[in-house]
This record gives C-alpha cells, structure tokens and sequence, in this order.
C-alpha cells in the first residue's frame, strides 16, 4: 500500500518529502517523488516553451520542446536525494528546509543527451562549464534572480546528463520541472535544474548564488567551501517500519541502497547497538543510477525492543559513518540510521 501524499515540509515554495510507504518501490510514482523548490512554481506552456542554447557556442539557438523530441531519445532510471536529506540527525540543527529521511525517490526520466543539444549549438573550445538557467526566480542572497547551476564540461558532455520532458513515461508534473528539465545522475538533486529557460556554454566558473553561496561544504573554520556533487553512500530499511511490533519468527528486514560515487558494494546490519555487522544481501541495481535492494534474514529474537543498524559501503571504498560530519549548511549528512522495532 503506498501513502497518499507527500508529507509537506514547507507549504510555498513546496517541499515535500516521499512518504514512508513509498519507499518501500523501485520507482516512485511521480505524485508521490519529493518535490524541492526554493521559489515557487513557474507557469510554463509546452506548446510555446522555448530553450536559448548560446554563449561559448559556434552558433546560438532557441529550440521548442518538439524540436527537442526528434533528437535521438534516452531513457533513465534514477535515485535523486536532496542534499539536505536527513538534516535532522544533525546537531546543533543547521538552518535550511527541516528533512528527514523523505528526500529521496527513484524515477525513470525520459529526454534527450544535453550533450546531443549542445553538439547542434557547437561547443567552443574555450568552453569551462555549462550553466543551466530556470524560469522561477525570487529573492535570495540579497538579489532577484532565477535558479541557475553550472555544470563541469566532462559531466554536461556525458550522455546520461539529461534534458528530461517524461517522468515515469509520463509528461513531467508542473512540480518537477515541466515543461523541461535537467537530470544528472548521480549527483545531488540541485543540480538537477527543474523548468530549464536556457543553456549556457561559459569560459569563466560560474559564481551565482546557488553555486557558491548554497550546495557547499562548509565546515567552519575557516577552510574551503567544497561544492557539492555526488550523493554520499546511503543505506535506507524499508521493512519492518521504526515502531512496528514483530512476531517472534525469521522476518525479512530489507531497503535500498545507493551512492553516487560507485555501485553499493556491501551492507551491513548491527542488531542491538554493538558491532557486530552481519553481511545482508545486495542486488545489483536493475538500472545503474537506480537504488539497490538488500535484504537480511533477521533469525531468532528474543521478545522486547530491538534496535537495527545498517550501513552500506561502495566500490570506491566508502562507507556510512556512524555519526554525521557536521557542516554549516547541513548537507550530505549519511550517517548510519537505525529502525525501532518490538518482538512479542
Ligand atoms: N529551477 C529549479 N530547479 C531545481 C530546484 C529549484 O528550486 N528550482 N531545486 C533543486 C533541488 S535542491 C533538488 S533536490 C531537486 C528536486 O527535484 P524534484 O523536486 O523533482 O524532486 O530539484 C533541483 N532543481
Ligand atoms: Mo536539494
């Protein structure tokens, strides 16, 4: 059974988290994926959108989304998590939208390769990054202005980096970025921009507000504020819920788990404080920027409260750290989570 809304952490501009009970699928149906928005919703036509591609190009264009519709059409299933999910396992609380465990769903996004839009345009070779524009805008950092993220060549190049118009192989809700928007595997959701307005090949590092003021790792003192990007390795349960009452026979505890750097790897779970990690089984994610499932016997229990750790580790070598790294803008935080349980 999947619940029947978003859990709203903010009513305008919305954000709102996936339900618990969503979790538990593959893909996310798309009314139920979180939404994140720091202004509220542009109104955008498909039928007369247009797209500016221009800047550092051998030739500027402006394309509708039907010209858009006859490149060469990719399909991708994806787990986009906000930066600022699970904010609230930190402390002291940093300031920023108060989400749980909720930001972070999986979709299957329709579209064409930026890459390929960029080639009609013609990259020169001077070119730094690509800044993708949007049309909602607001105030923010003392200015009126839109949201806009630049991305580096290599991974604006890559052909899974995605102008995206269908999500779950529907056109995109309102909420998610219709008419157009960009889906960059991997990476955080910010970089992810919803209603796309324009596409712009820079010579210089882009220095706006989204890019150097938000989506940074601050951690005091002083030293530099690394941009963020891929998302950290993470493990979520699914089943059992925090709080649900268990019999006392083998259950099948079971999740997701991703990372953006390299396929999860391993995940382990600790029953009852301790470390002592037991080795769950992990799937291979059924598309490769999709959540992997894992699941674990959970044998014999004694009756009583029960506490479930797991954390999940990557190719690349990393693995959840069992408190998270404080940082001022609270982001990135994958500490180790645990679930509740009772057996009676
Ligand atoms: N134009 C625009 N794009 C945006 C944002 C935004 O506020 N405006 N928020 C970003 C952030 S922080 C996230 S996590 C993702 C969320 O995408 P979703 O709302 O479709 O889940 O959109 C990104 N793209
Ligand atoms: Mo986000």
């Amino acid at each position: 059974m999947l619940g029947e809304s978003r859990v709203i952490v903010r009513p305008t501009p919305l954000c709102a988290e996936t339900p618990q009970d969503a979790l538990a699928a593959e893909i996310t149906p798309a009314g139920l994926h979180y939404v994140r928005s720091n202004f509220p919703f542009p109104e955008l036509d498909a039928r007369t959108h247009r797209v500016r591609v221009d800047g550092a190009v051998g030739e500027a264009l402006e394309l509708g989304m039907d010209e858009l519709a006859r490149l060469p059409r990719r399909t991708l299933g994806v787990t986009l998590e906000c930066a600022g999910n699970d904010r609230l396992t930190l402390a002291p609380l940093p300031a920023g939208e108060l989400w749980g465990g909720g930001a972070v769903a999986a979709a299957e996004w329709g579209g064409v390769s930026l890459a390929d839009v960029l080639a009609r345009a013609g990259v020169a070779p001077s070119a730094l990054e690509v800044l993708v524009e949007a049309a909602d805008e607001g105030f923010a950092g003392g200015n009126e202005i839109c949201f806009a993220r630049s991305l580096p060549m290599d991974k604006a190049l890559h052909p899974d980096t995605l102008l995206a118009f269908e999500m779950n192989g529907a056109p995109l809700p309102p909420e998610h970025g219709a008419p157009l928007r960009l889906v960059v595997p991997g990476w955080y959701g910010m970089a992810s921009v919803k209603w796309v307005s324009r596409v712009s090949v820079l010579t210089e590092p882009f220095a706006g507000y989204f890019q150097r003021e938000r989506y940074v790792m601050d951690y005091g003192a002083g030293g530099p504020a690394v941009p963020v990007a891929e998302m950290a390795v993470k493990a979520v349960v699914t089943e059992p819920r925090g709080g649900e009452v268990l019999g006392t026979r083998p259950v099948t505890v079971r999740g997701w788990a991703w990372s953006g750097a390299a396929p999860v790897t391993r995940v382990q779970l600790a029953v009852d404080g301790g470390d002592a990690w037991e080795d769950a089984r992990v799937h291979p994610a059924s598309h490769s920027y999709l959540w992997q499932r894992w699941e674990y016997e959970w044998a014999s229990r004694a009756s009583g409260r029960h506490t479930l750790r797991v954390r999940a580790h990557d190719a690349a070598g990393n693995v959840q750290p069992d408190s998270p790294r404080w940082n001022r803008l609270g982001y990135g935080a994958n500490a180790v989570r645990s679930v509740v349980v009772e057996a009676r």
